[in-house]
């Protein structure tokens, strides 16, 4: 079984791709699940077939320790780790070729706290990999732009396993996509991006994040997607069959 965790900003579209990515592979003939581990969501774009929600309520937790919906958020996500054993039965009772698994809105309570890199650690599968959502909506500026890639640093040093960068909600941006995918491969091209566009105080800063971020190998394949149109699953897919894979021989 290969584990596929889907993190990003709050809105960045984790929930939609969820639902996208197991739709894809389910139509291509493997058998793919999805997991919700979001104890806050209200509504999901699709039916998880393991959900954290049976286990953890946040109604019950609001009124059980009198906590408003934030405060009860906070626990309940902590509380994931705990009921970790009952979603890793129930993966298991499915036999999935891949879990899909959808993170909790807020993607610092899955991996700044202690959950986040448990599950991502000890969920028992062949291979995991991550996905980080750059949401077009807000990397349309190239201080926006580093400011998330510093958030995906980030949380690779919080969740170890191979990350994928998504560019998501392409179907949004018009032709927009192509300047940030230079953005993201060409570091002197971003810099001067935000030499334009950035007051000096702003330039500092941001070619400085840069700069520090280079050192680390920043330089992204970054995949357009559209979890609307499915743009980019091709691609999706074939990448996480190389990380998956690795030198085996790759199937189309
Ligand atoms: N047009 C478009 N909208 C999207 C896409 N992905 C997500 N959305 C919308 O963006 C909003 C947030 O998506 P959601 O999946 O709930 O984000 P999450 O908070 O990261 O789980 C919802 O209104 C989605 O319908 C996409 O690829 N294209
Ligand atoms: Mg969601």
């Amino acid at each position: 079984m290969y584990a596929i965790f889907i993190t990003g900003t709050a809105g960045s579209g984790k929930s939609l791709l969820t639902s996208c990515l197991t739709q894809w592979f389910n139509a291509k003939g493997s058998y793919a699940i999805a997991v919700n581990l979001d104890p806050g969501a209200l509504s999901l774009p699709y039916e998880p077939d393991v959900d954290i929600r049976d286990y953890i309520d946040i109604q019950t937790i609001m009124d059980s320790y009198q906590l408003g919906p934030n405060g009860a958020l906070i626990f309940a996500t902590d509380l994931i780790a705990t009921r970790f054993q009952e979603i890793q039965d129930e993966i298991d009772s499915l036999s999935p070729d891949y879990a899909i698994i959808d993170t909790p809105g807020q993607v610092e309570l899955f991996a700044y706290r202690n959950n986040g890199p448990y599950i991502v650690e000890n969920i028992k599968c062949d291979e995991r990999a991550i996905l980080f959502l750059f949401d077009s909506m807000l990397v349309s500026t190239p201080i926006n732009f580093v400011s998330i890639a510093l958030l995906n640093a980030s949380i690779q040093l919080r969740l170890r396993a191979p990350h994928v960068a998504l560019l998501s909600k392409k179907d949004l941006i018009g032709e927009k996509w192509k300047k940030i995918l230079k953005w993201a491969s060409d570091r002197a091209a971003l810099e001067s991006a935000i030499k334009e566009e950035a007051r000096s105080i702003d330039y500092l800063l941001g070619s400085g994040i840069l700069r520090n971020l280079a050192r680390i190998g920043f330089s992204y394949e970054l995949i357009p997607v559209s979890a609307v149109t499915q743009e980019g699953m091709v691609e999706l897919s074939a990448t996480l069959t190389r990380i998956f894979k690795g030198g085996e021989e790759i199937e189309d």
